[in-house]
């Protein structure tokens, strides 16, 4: 019988770059006194991640959120996007602030990304453009969303919040559709505590995303245009450049403790690993398994609440389906009965506890627990 972690296991921790590493580069930016707006800190990273992504234009912000919204601004958007109900709420809050209506697309179940046999059905003269999720790091079908969006001259975006350095045959995953968002939020793999970056294929966008981000500011005589103040500073940009520099070491550790999972968790009766797509580079942001209830013995929440008993912290991401927020009451997309998958994989996901930091041995004991909370649903059946 496994006795309680002694502190608690929580899904995941920032990946926290050395100490004296981040107190130089405090250093450097405290000697130029340039602490924020477009500084050397911000022009490195934005090389340095461009280099990373393998993508041509890219541009900071201050988090995701705003980087996804102003990225919707500046692609001037009308009328109706078909989105994934299966996401973080800031994919569809981004829409909401752009005037522009989600229209709910089912899920493929395999991936739980959008399913791209599903949007045509769903495009009227309203539609503008195509918002999909690579959820949890796993690449949609961007080959048949194209081929949609190129039938019916929609824009294609990317939410890749947590996507970071995946890639699709050999293909970096910012390179697909018209625009890409990624997060740098401390629970990334990659982060800048808060951050973000939109990658983009028409250069000339640029220049509107750094006007967007900055009040709409063109010179210190003239604002062309309504804008935020979304910049990432420079302390957001140094931090970053340093937990670049272990991105690398963190990747292979959540390799081994990817593999271990798998290796523990396969053979449980009603646990499907979600995270098992082979492609030639995961993003290891996170490990989800989905629950059936029937053959695990138990719900997915009963089995979250057992496993806060033994001090480990698992997430429902992403509960509730963004469908089924109040201010989506009045669409047709939003009903449950359009969505019947995503109806079932949210009662059923489970993220795991996932990052470098984790042993091996902890790993191990959390699937253990797992074979004995199963083993006692068995017991139960039985008797
Ligand atoms: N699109 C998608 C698909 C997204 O998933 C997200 C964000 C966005 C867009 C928007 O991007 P940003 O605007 O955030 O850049 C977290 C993150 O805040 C959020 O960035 C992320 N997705 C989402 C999936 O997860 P919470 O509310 O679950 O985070 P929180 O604070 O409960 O943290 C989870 C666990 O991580 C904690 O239990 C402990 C650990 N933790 C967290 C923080 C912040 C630490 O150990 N240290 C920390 O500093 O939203």
């Amino acid at each position: 019988m496994q006795i309680p972690f002694e502190n608690p296991i929580y899904i995941t921790r920032p990946l926290l770059p050395d100490l004296e590493n981040v107190s130089g580069k405090l250093q450097d930016i405290w000697e130029s006194r340039q602490v924020t707006n477009n500084g050397k800190q911000l022009q490195t990273l934005s090389q340095r991640l461009e280099e990373y992504l393998d993508v041509q234009h890219l541009s900071l912000f201050n988090n995701g959120t705003l980087a996804l919204l102003l990225g919707l601004k500046a692609l001037d958007l009308k009328g109706e996007v078909i989105t994934t109900p299966f996401t973080f709420p800031a994919t569809v809050q981004a829409l909401d602030w752009n005037q522009l209506t989600p229209v709910f697309c089912d899920i493929d179940p395999k991936t739980l990304n959008i399913d791209a046999d599903k949007i045509e059905g769903l495009i009227t003269e309203n539609t503008t453009a195509i918002l999909a999720v690579h959820v949890f790091g796993n690449p949609c079908d961007t080959e048949k969303i194209q081929k949609t969006a190129d039938k019916y001259g929609l824009k294609v975006i990317y939410d890749a919040a947590h996507a970071f350095g995946a890639k699709i045959e050999g293909k970096p995953i910012g390179s697909f559709g018209d625009m890409t968002m990624f997060s740098f939020h401390a629970t990334k793999l990659f982060h800048t505590i808060e951050g973000g970056a939109l990658v983009f294929r028409d250069g000339a966008l640029g220049r509107k995303l750094d006007l967007l981000k900055n009040f709409g500011i063109l010179n210190p005589e003239e604002v062309v245009l309504s804008g935020l103040n979304a910049k990432m500073n420079e302390i957001q940009a140094g931090i970053g450049l340093e937990v670049l520099k272990g991105i690398e070491e963190e990747r292979k550790k959540r390799h081994l403790l990817k593999k271990m999972y798998e290796q523990h968790l396969r053979h449980i009766p009603g646990i499907r690993i979600i995270t098992n797509l082979e492609y030639e580079q995961s993003s290891y942001q996170y490990f989800v398994i989905e629950i059936d209830e029937y053959q695990f013995g138990h719900s997915r929440d009963w089995l979250q609440k057992e496993l806060e008993k033994f001090n480990v912290y698992t997430r429902k991401y992403f509960y509730p389906l963004c469908s089924e927020f109040d201010w989506y009451a009045n669409l047709e997309s939003a009903k449950a009965e359009n969505l019947p998958v995503a109806s079932t994989c949210v009662r059923q996901v489970l993220s795991l506890p996932y990052y470098g930091g984790l042993e091996l041995q902890s790993v191990i004991k959390i699937c253990k627990i797992f074979q004995e909370l199963h083993a006692d649903s068995e017991k139960i059946t039985q008797l």
